[in-house]
């Protein structure tokens, strides 16, 4: 039966109604459960050996409008759909979004999963069904709110699959349940997301936001991805959540391998265990121990462990690499102390340098030291991360296992950053070269020949132009804010970090601000929209929110200003948002410290896109500008060496930069000026203030100067629209090397070496 009649026949079915006379909410119902039945119909992909991808986050966005892609089916449903009076995107916005990431690492989960299926490559995810996800994040009085995100309810993609673990705690055992989602790849098979999750969850312990009894674990283990560590019990609770995670992954492994009839003294032949960060490091000692439960000596089952884990590595800040005291390790899973004693060991005798070791002096755990030690591959994710790790941050480790080292640069799915979310591009492209980039990115290429055809640079532009007014429609709708399509939309969306510098970007809005004050225009009226999410503990980043929001006001209520530049930063950036604003974007702000950002993935989306990046040479910035080349980039600020000397030599301070700089001195006190604080929370400005103007861990005023002439370069280069389509064109052309689909292949070849 055709996929039309299965659907008219379903609504028929459910809702006693024609497909004309149902409600959106019902034809959603229906669809959902015409696709469902598609997807378990496809073939599992299957071979002798398969990756498994173990992550704490897969931020996998709404799945409809992926999965019609990837079935091939949604250009038949949009049309049935519009033939009955209803809108395919209006219907798929009914679909909740799951919340179960924070950002880059989670996303990018996500575009491995369908780039592992769309290569026909066995491999599935494995990780938590978080009820609440992250959060949700609402604002008041210019200030970022915690709320739940719940995402689960009768119409989910989730399988319920009868499948159960015990998990055994110190003081107590849990027992699992999976549920499983299937990921579907373009045109192709299916592998599955394996999501852990226990029964007794309770979302009502949380309050007064995403407050909750943190020691409560049968009650709260997977209600939130990464609740507050800034205490103890939270501290705790992680723990709790990773080995969960672990040891259900590591048992099912065994089981399908013992299934199989295959020793498990084979096990490194069948099975890859991708490490995705530190999060699931404890999978080392957890699938050593159930190996030596199984039988072998624990020498065996190290060798065997070492065979089958690699480990990635996403960031260079110490902070964000999982270490953990011991105490605690003893307290929530005794039995891995003996298994990480065992390997702290047997690493000192291969290196006796406390650098190294995996139990330090003060008796922290470092993850990280136990991926390396125990792994047989170790990856960064864009070429200068790489050697970032091996030239300075591990070096130690670089020199005794050179040859587990390697590099993948991140990449992104083509289906959901393109075919998806800029469908008016896609047909563009499709006419223009037909549909051979969709299998094989690097055909993008051949859109180079039209990049002196002005047909086709007009065309361009005038799909940007759709997608800044759907955007700006979307954004009215949801934040009650008016933008003007035809102004520049500058775009900064990713977690809030200081390192990501979201700071930099308030000095130049500051600067526009007082130049329009000043009688000096923009060469362009502009639109800076940001989207970002901040640690609920993590203050500094909420200040930087509040100063955003509070600017955003004062120049919405100033009508000398705000003809020329508006601030909007939207409520709960998400990967749905991400959707409508990354296709609508003109610049692609990629400012991070150089040497700071390990990759980044937006970046690709918006060149994919036909946005043109200002950045910094860091992470994949710097291979993007190799590929389109200077006149198709803005770069600024000092490069990573000049940076990682001034760590190593202690010798930046912000003051050397204000008192050789009155003008940006300027910008930096408007933070603490009376129309801030007329409006703004003075603690909350002030320590923002205080941090940048006497520490600047992140030297956002060593390039606040060059930033804000290079974007001023940028607005002027705006005006000459042809010149700046050809821009996007060589983009947009240069662009397919940022295929998860090319991260995926090179992964298998080096590392998981599946057939
Ligand atoms: O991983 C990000 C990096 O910052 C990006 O540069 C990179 O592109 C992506 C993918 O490789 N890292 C994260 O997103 N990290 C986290 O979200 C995270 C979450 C919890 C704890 C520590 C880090």
């Amino acid at each position: 039966m055709d996929v039309k009649t299965l659907i008219e026949e379903r609504v028929q079915t459910l809702f006693n109604l024609s497909l004309k006379d149902c409600s959106d909410e019902q034809a959603y119902v229906a669809l959902l459960s015409v696709v469902k039945e598609l997807l378990e119909d496809k073939k599992i992909i299957e071979g002798d050996r398969k990756v498994y991808y173990f992550s704490a986050e897969f931020l996998i966005g709404k799945l409809m409008s992926n999965n019609l892609i990837n079935l091939g089916i949604r250009k038949e449903v949009k049309d049935l759909f519009e033939a009955n009076g209803k809108s395919l995107a209006e219907i798929e916005e009914i679909e909740a979004e799951p919340s179960l990431g924070n950002g880059g690492l989670g996303r990018l989960a996500a575009c491995f999963l369908d780039s592992i299926a769309t290569l026909d490559l066995p491999g599935d995810g494995v990780g938590l069904n978080y009820h609440l996800g992250l959060f949700k994040q609402v604002f008041d009085h210019n200030k970022q709110c915690e709320t739940p995100n719940p995402w689960i309810d009768d119409h989910s993609w989730l399988i319920p699959t009868n499948k159960h673990y015990t998990v055994d705690f110190k003081d107590f055992s849990l027992k699992s349940e999976l549920y499983d989602l299937d990921v579907l790849g373009y045109k192709g098979n299916k592998n599955k997301l394996h999501l852990f999750d226990i029964a007794s969850v309770d979302e009502h312990i949380v309050h007064d936001g995403i407050q909750f009894d943190k020691s409560n674990i049968l009650k709260n283990l997977t209600l939130f991805l990464y609740p507050d560590d800034s205490d103890e019990d939270g501290r705790k609770l992680r723990i709790y959540q990773q080995y969960f995670m672990v040891s259900n992954g590591a048992q099912m492994i065994l089981e399908d391998i013992k299934k199989r009839g295959i020793s498990l003294t084979e096990l490194d032949k069948h099975v890859c265990i991708q490490i995705n960060d530190t999060h699931p490091s404890m999978v080392i000692p957890e699938l050593i121990r159930l190996l030596m439960q199984e039988g072998l000596t624990m020498k065996q089952a190290i060798e065997i462990t070492s065979k089958t884990c690699a480990y990635t590595n996403h960031t260079i800040l110490a902070e964000a690499l999982e270490k953990w005291p011991m105490y605690y390790l003893e307290e929530i899973v005794p039995q891995l102390v003996p298994i990480i004693e065992a390997l702290d060991a047997v690493a000192s005798e291969r290196c006796a340098d406390e650098k190294v070791a995996i139990i330090d002096s003060n008796k922290t755990v470092h993850m990280a030291h136990m991926d390396i030690h125990f792994g047989f591959s170790i990856n960064g994710v864009a070429a200068i991360h790489t050697d970032i790790l091996k030239d300075t941050e591990l070096h130690d480790f670089y020199k005794l296992y050179p040859t587990h080292f390697n590099n993948k640069t991140n990449g992104v799915t083509f289906r959901r950053w393109l075919l998806s979310c800029n469908e008016e591009l896609t047909a563009f492209i499709d006419k223009l070269i037909g549909e051979g980039y969709k299998e094989d990115a690097n055909k993008l290429e051949e859109l180079q020949k039209f990049v002196d055809d002005d047909a086709v640079l007009e065309e361009l532009l005038a799909i940007k132009q759709t997608k800044k007014e759907q955007l700006a429609h979307v954004i009215e709708a949801r934040e009650g804010v008016k933008l003007d399509p035809s102004s520049i939309f500058d775009v900064q969306v990713k977690r809030l970090h200081e390192y990501k510098r979201q700071q930099m970007n308030v000095l130049y809005i500051i600067y526009q601000y007082l130049q329009i004050k000043a009688g000096n225009k923009p060469a362009h009226p502009i639109t800076c929209i940001f989207g970002a999410k901040a640690a609920p503990a993590y203050i500094l980043a909420k200040d930087i929110i509040h100063t955003i929001l509070c600017l955003q006001q004062i120049i919405d209520n100033d009508p000398e200003v705000s003809p020329y530049l508006k601030v909007v930063m939207v409520e709960n950036y998400n990967v749905t948002y991400a959707e409508s604003i990354i296709p609508a974007a003109d610049f692609s702000e990629q400012i991070s410290l150089a040497s700071k950002e390990a990759s980044g993935t937006s970046n690709m989306k918006f060149m994919l896109n036909g946005a043109v990046t200002l950045g910094t040479d860091d992470g994949a910035n710097v291979e993007i500008h190799e590929f389109v080349g200077d006149d198709n980039i803005y770069i600024f600020g000092a490069k990573a060496d000049t940076v990682i000397a001034h760590y190593q030599n202690g010798d930046y301070h912000p003051q050397d930069v204000l008192a050789n700089d009155p003008e940006l001195r300027k910008l930096v006190d408007f933070i603490v000026s009376d129309e801030m604080k007329a409006i703004g929370d003075q603690e909350c400005l002030y320590r923002l203030y205080n941090d940048m103007t006497n520490k600047d861990w992140f030297m956002a005023l060593l390039d606040a100067r060059d930033y804000i002439q290079t974007k001023e370069q940028a607005i002027a280069d705006f005006n000459d629209r042809k010149e700046w389509a050809k821009k996007m064109l060589i983009n947009i052309s240069k662009a397919g090397f940022f295929s998860s689909d090319r991260t995926i292949a090179q992964y298998n070849e080096d590392i998981w070496k599946l057939k």
